[in-house]
């Protein structure tokens, strides 16, 4: 059958590190579902379809062929193990840059397969982005830092157009 996976993130805004562990999923399952989690309680940088979009037009502009196999989709505020439940997908993978991830990350991974028998799968994330995170992106980006080689292009307009100076 298809072995799918869900990879989750808030993707508020997907960065190079989280495309890097998206492609690299896609090697090792036939379907990725990119999952962007909206918490409605937190007001994001970009709404949730926003996210949603920049993910597909990140893949697309990547030319790379796995994206091909990577599916996007918000999961609005529900749990994670109900996402993977309606998509039939029962592995959830992550990215980790650091023994602080790990730690961050192990009740989730514990707890979802408490919660239904998901398991969770952890890439090692490349070296090379393990300084990049959402959060540090949009602080550079405001004080009108160079964001390339950290984010794809369509996320580099986003954020000049949200944070930059022209924004209102
Ligand atoms: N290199 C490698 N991996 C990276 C990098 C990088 N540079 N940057 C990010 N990642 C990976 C990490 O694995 C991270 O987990 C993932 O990308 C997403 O990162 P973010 O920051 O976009 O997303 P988070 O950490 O805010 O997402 C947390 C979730 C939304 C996945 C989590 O809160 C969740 O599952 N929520 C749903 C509600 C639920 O089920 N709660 C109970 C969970 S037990």
């Amino acid at each position: 059958g298809v072995r799918a996976c869900v990879c989750p993130g808030s993707f508020d805004p997907l960065t190079l590190g989280h495309l890097d562990v998206l492609l690299r999923a896609a090697d090792l399952f036939d379907v990725v579902h990119a999952g962007v989690a909206v918490n409605p309680g937190k007001r994001g940088t970009f709404t949730g379809p926003e996210r949603a979009e920049l993910v597909r037009r990140a893949l697309a502009e990547s030319g790379d062929p796995r994206a091909e196999r990577v599916v996007v989709a918000e999961f609005g505020d529900g749990l994670l193990v109900e996402h993977c439940r309606r998509l039939g997908a029962p592995v959830v993978v992550k990215g980790l840059r650091s023994g602080t991830d790990y730690a961050y990350e192990l009740p989730m991974a514990l707890m979802n397969r408490h919660l239904a028998g998901v398991e969770t799968v952890f890439l090692v994330g490349d070296p090379a982005y393990g300084h990049v995170s959402s959060s540090l992106v949009k602080e550079v980006a405001r004080y009108g830092g160079d964001v390339s080689g950290l984010v794809p292009p369509a996320v580099r307009a986003a954020l000049a157009t949200r944070l930059g100076e022209n924004a209102s």
